[in-house]
């Protein structure tokens, strides 16, 4: 019976393959879930009887569409903008945008397919949905910037609204970008809709702990997992990739329960500085002057910068990669597992190969995958939304406690799944098994929708 399942589920593998040619990171992320899936339809034969799996592959809605816009010396650029609506069976869709020059429909609908299990798992009523551009908001001015945010909504609003789709921020879309896009909305809609964005400014409808949340739930997780294992953050050393929102709140989590960061990075270099980060200067350089991280070390001469340098070679316990998909691949994770790393938790979207996801897995170490370890993110971003409906807004304390909570809960449900469904210890089967059983257990009673 199991191996006919494996087999029809290989089957429907390739289907999505062919019928999306190219799309590369799309096919990874769906092998990954799909390769989890052959107990559950075992345990449930009308998830297959209903084609589940061929419907949760395929988007409920793909938008695509023309962005021109205006630079500072009046040049004329066209981007193209995405909105890929995937799965409304739970909530309305419900994801980031992201503004990077790489972005096209096959990272799109990568980010939208994990993002439909990531926000299940959060318990909270939420679909999936992901979006974005290949423009690159590096070296723009603030001018530039909203220009081009007002043309992405001129398009985009007439697919949003707070009961349809809610979208929020991603790579390159922080609290500056969600200021001009709700703005563009309100202005074309004539509505003062706040649930329709999140990650808005706290004097405008945005809530307390939405710009801390992914990186300081991705530490919660951590900290669950290695709970389990009877070990704590406390003396730890790590590394966290990347220097953006979640790495940066990543970190601040981090030294708070008591660890001790020694490296960082862009997309241009590592810096590692032995004593530990000096969060504040980070905050500075990258939140405030926007700069690029290199200039860290012209401030701490005992920090190194190393241009081009692979940040999973320096010796760690904890390592949270917090840039960008496959920025972590076999060879990396064999240097971790073979330097003494015992944890490793998700604060990016797939960030580790399949190969390195194998090598994490073998070695047996605490393996955190993003869907479960960075839902931190959208929960506090569901938390906005219910602020907004109760026109309410809750003290720091009170939502991080929820976020808390939320991350607790989601350890617990993916680690209780992973040994009901045989594999223990296994988060990334707990975490594809359980978001995959609440979004299927949604669209039977539906019908075929
Ligand atoms: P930011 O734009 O704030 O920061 C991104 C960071 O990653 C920067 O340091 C950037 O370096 C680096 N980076 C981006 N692309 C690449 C690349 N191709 N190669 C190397 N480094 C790269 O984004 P976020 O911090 O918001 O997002 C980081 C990750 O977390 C993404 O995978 C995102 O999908 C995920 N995530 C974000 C959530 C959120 O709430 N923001 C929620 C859940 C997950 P540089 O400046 O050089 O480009
Ligand atoms: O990947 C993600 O979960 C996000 N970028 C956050 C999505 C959201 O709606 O807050």
């Amino acid at each position: 019976m199991a191996i006919a399942m494996e087999e029809k589920i290989e089957a429907i593998y390739q289907q999505v393959k062919a019928r999306n040619p190219g799309e590369d990171e799309f096919h990874q992320a769906v092998k990954e879930v799909l390769e989890s899936l052959g107990p559950v339809l075992v345990k449930f034969p009308e998830f297959a009887e209903q084609k589940i799996i061929e419907r949760i592959c395929e988007p409920e809605r793909q938008i695509m569409f023309r962005v021109p816009w205006q630079d500072d010396r009046g040049e004329v650029h066209i981007n193209r903008g995405f909105r890929v609506q995937f799965n409304s069976a739970i909530g309305p869709y419900k994801g980031g945008l992201r503004f990077h020059p790489s972005v096209y429909l096959g990272i799109i609908k990568f980010l939208g397919f994990e993002q439909t299990f990531k926000n299940a798992l959060t318990g909270m009523p939420i679909g999936g949905g992901k979006g974005g551009s290949d423009f690159d908001p590096k070296g723009k001015s603030n001018n530039e910037i909203m220009r081009f945010c007002q043309s992405y909504m001129t398009e985009l609003y007439r697919h949003l609204g707070e009961y349809t789709d809610c979208p929020a921020g991603d790579i390159g879309v922080g609290g500056r970008e969600i200021g001009y896009l709700f703005g563009q909305y309100k202005r074309i809609t004539n509505r003062y809709e706040s649930g329709v964005l999140t990650g808005k400014g706290i004097g405008w409808g945005g809530s307390l702990v939405r710009t801390e949340a992914t990186g300081y739930g991705a530490v919660y997780f951590v900290r669950e997992m290695l709970k389990v294992r009877k070990q704590s953050l406390e003396g730890k050393t790590c590394v966290v990739s990347g220097s953006g929102n979640v790495a940066i709140y990543t970190i601040e989590k981090l030294q708070q329960l008591g660890a001790k960061v020694i490296a960082c990075s862009d997309s241009n270099g590592v810096i590692i500085h032995e004593k530990g980060i000096d969060l504040q200067m980070l905050k500075k350089l990258k939140e405030v002057e926007r700069r690029r991280l290199a200039d860290y070390a012209t401030y701490h001469k005992d920090a190194r910068y190393i241009a081009e340098g692979n940040i999973w070679e320096i010796p760690c316990q904890v390592a949270m990669p917090s840039a960008t998909q496959n920025e972590l691949n076999g060879k990396d994770a064999k240097m971790l597992v073979k330097n003494g790393c015992i944890a490793v938790g998700e604060g990016a979207n797939m960030p580790t190969t399949p190969e390195g996801v194998h090598v994490f897995l073998h070695a047996k170490i605490a393996y955190g995958p993003g869907k479960a370890a960075n839902a931190g993110g959208v929960a506090t971003s569901a938390l906005e939304m219910q602020q907004n409906a109760s026109r309410d807004s809750w003290s720091f304390e009170y939502t991080e406690q929820k976020l808390d909570q939320i991350m607790t809960g989601i350890h617990q449900a993916t680690y209780e799944t992973a040994e009901e469904f045989g594999a223990p210890d296994n988060y990334v089967i707990g975490a594809n098994v359980a978001g995959f059983i609440k979004v299927a257990q949604a669209m039977v009673p539906m019908g075929l929708i």
